[in-house]
């Protein structure tokens, strides 16, 4: 398809213009919320032309700084483009660029890590400010002016609603055959006068396929032709592997004790190696006829739609490789009837969590030997990416999983710690905890009894005495039984780490 017969508007077709002069339009100071969700569908001609213009500013002596808001993580030619001209004064929700991170680290850039279901509310709500602009990627334009989402929905619902203004980027290079995958819900209230969301099964459809949009507020139409950061798949090693087995053998473990139907309950699985590991195995394992309420659809779970183990996935955004992606769009068609994609306050809403029973699994940096989970933060003080929509999930889950290698930076640190150095997710949130080593099943466990199996099950050899020593001593000498610790140790712990130390 050409780029011309994306704009059915005539409205709108008379508002295209470069993405250099639609950046113009966007001042210092203005709080701009961006399309985009783990590297798919970000706009990818404005925030590089941005960039620049805030180069200009600062040759100048200029300052230019604005708050970028988006879905969740970037891409280089967003976040990386604009944190490498110093031109974000605030980030949220959440963030995974290696520029942003080493300037939020420095101090240079401040930031907020919210669970991504509240972005949406709190904008509603006002918590945030006011939002200035919306820079949103869309697949096409419809006469009437509605847009076709592109690949990811994200916050764009919200961001088209609440910006004063729109600036639009037509990506035609994303497949026309996107149109009737999405479904926007238009029935979000303000408390007290919310209704039921009314999702009763995680294949349902409760909206429209299109983002609706104020043609008068739209300052700009951009058309590019610019691919996704789509990121290259790494076959799973052999940690992830092992992780993968002891999860698989869990599940059936808990069908066979009635606890989860064959079918399982709907999946949700963060991104990463660990992620596709699990989905590698359940696709090769007994469960037929599964379903997907998750974030993010990323290979593993393309395959399982490809093979039919899955029979249909509901997330926010894709994050696929290259090559699933060829395989996406060779049959998007077909899947499209099975793959549908909400917005991300849907997406992660604790109410159809909780109601639909998902079992949630996700990446954690540590947790400590009572199952409080660190996600975000390097020995306390560094961020990595941020919460996501992990909190969102382990809070409402019907399951609850952590998962981890034991151990990082080649062995010299351990992932099982006496004291998390940082909480996302408390031992109220965590049922089940996973490493390559085992698993251990906190349900029903007191503080005492899950310190023993997080350290039996979960730790590696080289720290479980040390772990051990720890606890025993703790369990001796704490001033309180309950959850058992020797607060002049723990810091210890994480400093023996950063200075390299062995426990
Ligand atoms: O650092 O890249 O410098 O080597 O952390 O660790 O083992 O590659 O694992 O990619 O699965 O990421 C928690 C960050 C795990 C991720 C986290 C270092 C390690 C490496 C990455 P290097 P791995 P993963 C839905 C769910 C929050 C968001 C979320 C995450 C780097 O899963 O961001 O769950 N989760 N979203 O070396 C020091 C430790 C460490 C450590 C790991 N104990 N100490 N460094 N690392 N453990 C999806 C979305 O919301 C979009």
């Amino acid at each position: 398809m050409s780029k011309e017969n994306r704009i059915h508007s005539a409205a709108l077709r008379s508002k295209v213009m470069s993405a250099n002069e639609a950046a113009s339009l966007i001042q210092s100071g203005m709080n701009v919320g961006m399309s985009g969700f783990t590297g798919a569908g970000y706009p990818k001609a404005v925030p590089s032309a941005l960039a620049k213009r805030i180069m200009d500013a600062n040759v100048n002596g200029k300052r230019f700084k604005i708050g970028v808001w988006t879905g969740a993580s970037t891409a280089p030619d967003l976040d990386g483009a604009l944190a490498m001209v110093d031109g974000i004064e605030m980030r949220l929700p959440y963030q995974s660029d290696p520029t942003c991170r080493k300037r939020i680290n420095a101090g240079e850039m401040e930031y907020i890590d919210i669970h991504l279901s509240h972005v949406a509310q709190f904008v509603w709500f006002g918590f945030l400010g006011k939002l200035d602009v919306a820079v949103v990627e869309v697949a096409g334009i419809l006469e009437d002016g509605r847009l076709i989402p592109s690949s990811s929905i994200g916050n764009n619902k919200t961001w088209l609603d609440q910006a004063d203004k729109v600036i639009l980027e037509v990506n035609s290079w994303q497949s026309s055959q996107l149109e009737g995958m999405h479904d926007i819900w238009y029935g979000t209230q303000l408390p007290p006068n919310r209704q039921p969301i009314p999702l009763v099964r995680s294949s349902d459809r409760i909206g429209e396929p299109y983002l609706r949009c104020d043609p008068d507020k739209v300052i700009a139409v951009v058309q590019t032709h610019a691919p996704d950061r789509n990121s290259a798949f790494t076959p799973p090693d052999e940690s992830s592997k092992k992780i993968a087995g002891h999860i698989l053998e869990f599940l059936q473990y808990e069908v066979k004790k009635g606890r989860l139907p064959r079918e399982l309950l709907p999946l949700q699985s963060g991104v990463g190696n660990i992620a596709n590991a699990v989905m590698a195995g359940l696709n090769e394992g007994p469960f037929e006829n599964l379903t997907a309420y998750t974030e993010v659809l990323q290979d593993g779970m393309l395959e399982m739609l490809k093979s039919g183990k899955l029979a249909s996935a509901s997330a926010t955004a894709f994050s696929l490789s290259n090559e699933a992606l060829a395989e996406l769009s060779a049959d998007l068609g077909r899947y499209r009837e099975r793959i549908i994609l909400r917005p991300q306050e849907i997406s992660n809403h604790p109410e159809v969590i909780r109601r639909l029973g998902v079992i949630a699994m996700n990446g954690m940096i540590e947790a400590d030997i009572y199952g409080n989970v660190n996600s975000t933060h390097v020995m306390g003080s560094q961020i990595m990416n941020g919460i996501g929509g992990s909190g969102d999930f382990a809070r409402n889950a019907y399951l609850s999983i952590f998962m981890t290698p034991s151990q990082a930076k080649n062995g010299a640190i351990s992932c099982i710690v006496p004291m998390a150095s940082h909480v996302d997710h408390t031992e109220h949130d965590v049922q089940v905890l996973v490493t390559e080593q085992g698993l251990a099943d906190l349900r029903g466990l007191s503080p005492k009894q899950r310190a023993k199996a997080i350290i039996e099950n979960c730790a590696h050899p080289n720290f479980r005495p040390a772990l051990s020593d720890y606890y025993k001593r703790a369990l001796q000498f704490s001033p309180g039984k309950q959850t058992p610790h020797l607060l002049e140790e723990v810091f210890g712990w994480h400093l023996r780490a950063l200075r390299g130390e062995r426990m």
